[in-house]
């Protein structure tokens, strides 16, 4: 006996597909599928999986990913292959979707902001086109359960990729599956709330909803300069006077969290659950769609926070207390082991299961991915070695609560 036992009086369902996890973007490219595969070993080696009902999901059809995006970008995502991608470019009908030549680090970019190069941020790699829309098949599914009843927590750690916009890819992201989910809401909930704790601002849910007052959209993230290059933290947009459109009634229901690196787990809670305190209060929300990236931890190869797997946690267990139907999705997270470690802890959450802090490394296949200093001894909720340097301080951040005050 494992401890593990299925939440009294709800259902949590689980959405996932083994293929997914098998994708690789490139070699030197952050963003890592197969931490998905590490994710599984922990819940199952838990034993989570008794605690809630597992689906495989099957891809997204064209149409379904058509009610957000463009649906010329759709054919091209469905097409595209590395040895695809230059023949499909010279159709006239993709030609216009034409390309800044560069990026900033040079790299060229062909139609839709995807490139061939290695150097991109969003590449063509192989299988593609399978990834994508698997991974939106997923959360589709997760929405589903949701909209029909059948499930009041689902959860799809392939999803949340918060960047993808109408017509192009952006920042990791090709299909926006977070839009799509929110539409499919829509249809049954007069208000879905969409709260993003990934290090990077949620731009593309953002754009997509900032005319409306029937989503309100959160995020918090990193925000601001480098010291070093004076580049900006990506995408560089969610400062805190960024609201919504005044034009078209959504003004106020887009809010931004901005923060300076560094930020620890009590600046962060006190952050967070003012800000969705507030939030819940104003807009009485009928579903809430959670992004949990995990780039905000600390430890992270992208992100510069200071959160430990607790913290991240503390946010997950805050919003499934409102007790409105949840949509739990993954996003960033860029050190896989901690990626790992943070999903797993807030599947247990989602099911009302606390876990030990020992790992079952007997139960897991690759147990010395989290064995050993440096990779966490074999704990669920290692203290972080690195960290970087706090610039938030505390005055700053109750004067940016006093400002996201209606
Ligand atoms: O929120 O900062 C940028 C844009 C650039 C710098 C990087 N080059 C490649 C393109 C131009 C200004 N992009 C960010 C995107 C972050 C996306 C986060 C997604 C999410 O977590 C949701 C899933 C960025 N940061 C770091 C990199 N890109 C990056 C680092 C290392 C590499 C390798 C592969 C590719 C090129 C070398 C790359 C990107
Ligand atoms: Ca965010
Ligand atoms: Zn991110």
């Amino acid at each position: 006996d494992n401890g593990i036992a299925r939440p009294k009086g709800y259902k949590v369902s689980y959405h996932y597909n083994s293929t997914v996890e098998d994708m690789h973007f490139g070699r030197t490219h952050p963003m890592k599928p197969w931490r998905l595969t590490l994710a599984k070993h922990l819940i199952l080696g838990y034993g989570l999986q008794y605690a809630m009902d597992t689906h495989e999901a099957l891809p997204a059809s064209k149409e379904q990913v058509c009610a957000f995006h463009d649906p010329d970008y759709v054919d091209f995502l469905s097409e595209v292959a590395p040895e695809t991608f230059d023949r499909l470019c010279q159709n006239p009908k993709f030609a216009k979707a034409v390309p800044p030549p560069h990026d900033a680090d040079s790299v060229y970019l062909g139609p839709y902001n995807l490139s061939t190069s290695p150097g991109a941020d969003c590449p063509v790699f192989a299988d593609m086109s399978t990834y994508l829309f698997l991974y939106t098949g997923a959360t589709l599914a997760a929405s589903h359960q949701l909209t029909t009843g059948q499930s009041d927590i689902a959860v799809n750690w392939s999803g949340g990729l918060h960047h993808a916009h109408k017509s192009e890819a952006s920042g990791f992201c090709y299909i926006n599956d977070i839009v799509l989910s929110i539409l499919e809401m829509l249809k049954v909930w007069p208000r879905v709330l969409y709260i993003d704790i990934d290090v990077h601002h949620g731009d593309g849910v953002e754009e997509a909803f900032q005319r409306q007052p029937r989503v309100m959209t959160l995020s918090f993230h990193r925000f601001g300069t480098y010291d070093d290059t004076g580049h900006k933290f990506f995408p560089g947009t969610g400062d805190i006077t960024d609201i919504g459109l005044r034009s078209t009634h959504g003004e106020h229901f887009a809010l931004n969290v901005p923060i300076s690196s560094g930020i620890d787990d009590r600046q962060y809670n006190y952050l967070f659950t003012s800000v969705v305190g507030q939030a819940v209060k104003a807009f009485n929300p009928s579903a809430i769609v959670l992004q949990c990236g995990a780039d905000s931890l600390g430890g992270d190869r992208l992100g510069q926070f200071n959160i430990n797997i607790k913290q991240h946690g503390e946010c997950v267990r805050f919003v499934k207390s409102l007790n409105v139907p949840l949509l739990l999705l993954g996003g960033g997270g860029y050190t896989a082991r901690n990626v790992a470690r943070a999903w797993c802890h807030e599947t247990a959450l989602a099911t009302d299961n606390e876990l030990p802090d020992a790992i079952p490394l007997d139960f897991i296949p690759r147990p010395e991915a989290f064995q050993g200093r440096g990779h966490g001894d074999g704990k669920l909720f290692p203290a972080f070695v690195r960290s970087h340097p706090n610039y938030c301080s505390n005055s700053d951040l109750e004067n940016m609560v006093k400002k996201i005050d209606w």
